[in-house]
């Protein structure tokens, strides 16, 4: 009787401790980095992973986040939107605090859900298109504009700016691309101009040739392309080789050296919209340093959204005093923020009450912001 006694008080005190176990706060809070690292998006995507892990090094050397270290957990979509729905799965099912990402929209919008259905505070520092935060997701944000605001800006550009009235416009069909593209026709044919060719291509196309053909003797007095810039390059080497020295005008996905590398000696006249250069600010020396250190080479033009991104959600998480998505969400709307880009502030959907897009030019070997027009 003793030692059936004694057996259950042992099989009692192992359940308890293993309970004890169980209700353990875990060591670490996790953060997910998700974006592509791989395929022909996968540089400027991970440039965009490797300014949010600068932030996460400053905030862990200085104590963490409520007192305990972030732990990255850092996963690739590849930019293809089904592997982006198996990323925020696995990210959900490691038990992340937040997820910082993703950088191409058609991957943020199905992941968005499920941030979404688990309650997971999700910020993106590169995703433009305007379904993400249009779909009513409370913890959904970004700390870019939107393809509506930068479509605009680039039909102003062409119509206002260069006086032109006949565009032709070629996208990549993705959600990101074709969107954006949209945006430049209607914003073009509302100020009276006239859009020459529309035409989509697949994304790893790389002869542009057939298209182009049609350029040819349309009267188009300028291209845009609606897309990244592993296809934006080749495109407008090829635009040249057709004899067609029109301006080519492009957007935020061709905003990477990658780009300017590619065009080389056909760069004059190539235009790219994107946000305001924060390259001479002194609130962005020390990242610009500190990424440089890091990775020994310059960021990319979504590194500083990455870091912005993380220091955004880490000082919310920080007020709120807890990594909940209602709590976090209510700080993140309901407080002016200091990045290197500026002051922010976000809307009631999750997006900045001012984003502003300027038109850069290749110059010099690099893309520099065009002055405006005085
Ligand atoms: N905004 C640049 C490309 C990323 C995306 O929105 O798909």
């Amino acid at each position: 009787m003793r030692k059936l006694s004694l057996l259950l008080s042992l099989a009692v005190a192992t359940m308890l401790t293993g309970c004890q176990k169980a209700q353990e706060a875990p060591a670490t809070i996790k953060i997910g980095l998700a974006g592509a690292q791989t395929g022909s998006d996968g540089q400027i995507g991970l440039s965009m992973i490797n300014g949010s892990l600068v932030a996460i090094d400053e905030w862990n050397a200085k104590g963490g986040l409520l007192g305990k270290q972030i732990e990255p957990m850092i996963l690739d979509d590849g930019a293809q939107p089904q592997q982006a729905v198996t990323v925020a799965q696995s990210l959900i099912g490691s038990g992340v605090a937040a997820v910082i990402g993703h950088f191409n929209s058609g991957c943020t919008i199905p992941a968005s859900r499920l941030y979404n259905d688990a309650k997971i505070v999700e910020i993106s520092p590169g995703s433009t298109n305007p379904l993400y935060t249009e779909q009513g997701f409370p913890y959904a944000f970004r700390i870019c504009g939107r393809d509506d605001q930068q479509g605009v800006v680039i039909a102003s550009f062409l119509h206002d700016q260069l006086k032109l009235n006949k565009i032709a416009i070629l996208d990549d069909k993705t959600t990101y691309g074709e969107g954006l593209a949209k945006v430049v026709k209607k914003a073009f044919e509302d100020k009276g101009g006239t859009v020459v060719m529309f035409q989509g291509i697949d994304k790893n196309d790389r002869d542009f040739r057939a298209n182009l053909s049609i350029v040819q003797g349309s009267g188009a007095e300028a291209f845009v392309w609606g897309g990244m810039y592993a296809a934006g390059g080749p495109l407008c080497v090829q635009l040249r080789q057709a004899g067609l020295n029109i301006p080519f005008v492009s957007d935020d996905g061709c905003q990477d050296q990658a780009f300017v590398d590619t065009v080389g000696g056909t760069a004059q006249n190539v235009f790219v919209s994107f946000g305001k250069d924060y390259h001479n600010l002194p609130a962005a020396q020390p990242f610009l340093a500190a990424y440089q250190k890091k990775f020994n080479q310059p960021e990319g033009a979504y590194s500083v959204y990455g870091y912005d991104a993380a220091n955004v959600l880490f000082t919310a998480i920080q007020t709120a005093g807890t990594t909940d998505a209602e709590k976090v969400s209510a700080v993140m709307k309901g407080q002016p923020f200091d990045t290197i880009l500026g002051k922010i502030e976000f809307d009631a959907k999750g997006d900045l009450k001012q984003a502003g897009y300027v038109i850069w030019t290749v110059k010099d070997g690099k893309l520099q912001e065009l002055a405006p027009t005085p």
